[in-house]
């Protein structure tokens, strides 16, 4: 299929162009679908597909702390992480939704230990790492004729001044055209076309709704407007990296087998009293038209720890913000995935936009709803331009090497700062607060 215009190769330009170009196969902010017809990865044969659901489940965790001394377990738990243990798990599902076929066929992964973030990186951590290393993030930088160059048409880019499109991000337009929106349930591709998404100059981390917005009372919300360059950066920093796809989906099901959500399989099971016991941020009504806000937060993060955390001690896998994730994306990887520790594709292919490399996004978001795209089920894939941030994606961490772990800059920063000590056993957990 040829596209009757050149397609951007990011997500910021698909919705700053998108008034311009029409409609654009677009990509991007995370809840877009997959076209069924283009993306589908048939399931080879059926005794393949029996073999992998008949996996049996989780095997004997590995013992995660067996070469770890007690100190260095306490000064992970003190920077927020938690233990995963070892172990085999059936990943993806068996019965995706009609538009989620790259999520089959189910099969066997086994991974060794690892330590994950119990939430969602914060503003206050995304704080402490701007102030240590003065990062500027995508968002935060101008747009320029190099970065759209062979992506867009040439009077386009002629049009761009000389410094570059003033900085921006992607979010949530108040002005859409609802008679396109009715329809995004069944054309995914609709929610760019009918302007559901803007280009909003001035949001940035700082500032998530725009420049007059603040981080006023969301210190311990998800960062947002982070791309995937940016992830990466804060990781490198903290020693950590970004979990591989296969680590997110394992840590997410909180050691349960075959469950819709990590606790359980109804979205918003019932307690005790009979009243509705919300265990996510997603949205409740008909996207993009009216989020009812039964869960407490309507349109927006919430804190990473509103809700009670998976059996695993992870908060806000499913919903809050999407959550940026180590592989490429492919939509056939299920296919050919190797099943000790994968970490994904060579090369990126999302069949809807071949020419667009795009990295894992999971868990959903805050505007996650059963009308469009259930991101929060625990098998739900998601694919993002890496350059590229919005208001409801953020990132959590893993440490898959301890000792990588202990040299970060952030933490060998921390131990040059501090006062001398015979006994180190007191490593202080406190940051350096230059800004708060
Ligand atoms: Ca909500
Ligand atoms: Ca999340």
């Amino acid at each position: 299929m040829s596209p009757p215009v050149p397609r951007p190769r990011s997500r910021a330009a698909a919705v700053l162009l998108a008034p311009l170009l029409g409609a654009l196969p677009l990509a991007l902010t995370g809840c877009e679908e997959t076209d069924a017809a283009v993306a589908a990865p048939a399931i080879e044969s059926s005794s393949q597909l029996a073999a992998a659901v008949d996996t049996p489940e989780l095997s004997k965790p590995a013992p995660i702390d067996a070469a770890i001394d007690p100190e260095t377990i306490a000064a992970l738990e003190r920077d927020g992480l938690v233990a995963i243990p070892g172990g085999s798990f059936s990943m993806g599902t068996e019965n995706p939704p009609r538009l989620h076929t790259d999520e089959s066929p189910v099969h066997t992964v086994t991974l060794s230990p690892f330590w994950m973030d119990a939430t969602e990186v914060t503003n206050d951590q995304f704080a402490e790492f701007v102030a240590a290393t003065g990062y500027v993030t995508a968002a935060e930088k101008p747009i320029t004729r190099e970065d759209l160059e062979g992506m867009v048409p040439e009077d386009f880019l002629a049009q761009i001044p000389e410094g570059g499109i003033e900085p921006g991000s992607i979010c949530l337009s108040p002005t859409f055209d609802p008679r396109m929106a009715l329809k995004i349930g069944q054309d995914p591709n609709l929610v760019v076309a009918a302007g559901v998404w803007q280009m909003q100059n001035g949001a940035d981390w700082r500032h998530p709704e725009g420049p007059d917005s603040d981080l006023e009372g969301k210190g311990d919300h998800p960062v947002v407007h982070v791309s995937w360059n940016d992830a990466v950066a804060y990781a490198e920093w903290a020693g950590k990296t970004l979990p591989t796809e296969a680590q997110w989906e394992y840590a997410a099901r909180g050691g349960h087998k075959g469950r819709e959500f990590p606790w359980g399989d109804e979205l918003v099971p019932t307690d005790a009293e009979g009243e509705e016991d919300h265990r996510a941020n997603v949205y409740q009504g008909r996207f993009p038209f009216e989020d009812a806000g039964d869960d407490g937060f309507e349109v927006g993060t919430s804190p990473v720890k509103a809700y009670s955390p998976n059996d695993y001690g992870l908060y806000a896998v499913s919903g809050n913000v999407w959550e940026w994730c180590r592989d490429w994306y492919r939509a056939d990887y299920y296919q050919t995935s190797p099943s000790k520790n994968p970490r994904g594709p060579a090369s990126s292919l999302d069949p809807n936009e071949p020419n667009v490399p795009k990295r894992i996004q999971r868990g959903g978001s805050f505007l996650c709803s059963d009308n469009y795209c259930t991101g929060y089920r625990v098998a739900s894939r998601m694919k993002g331009d890496p350059g590229t941030g919005s208001f409801h994606c953020g990132f959590r961490c893993v440490v898959e090497d301890v000792e990588k772990w202990k040299a970060a800059p952030q933490r060998t920063a921390k131990a040059e700062s501090a006062e001398p000590s015979v006994d180190s056993n007191e490593e202080s957990s406190e940051e350096p607060s230059e800004n708060g």
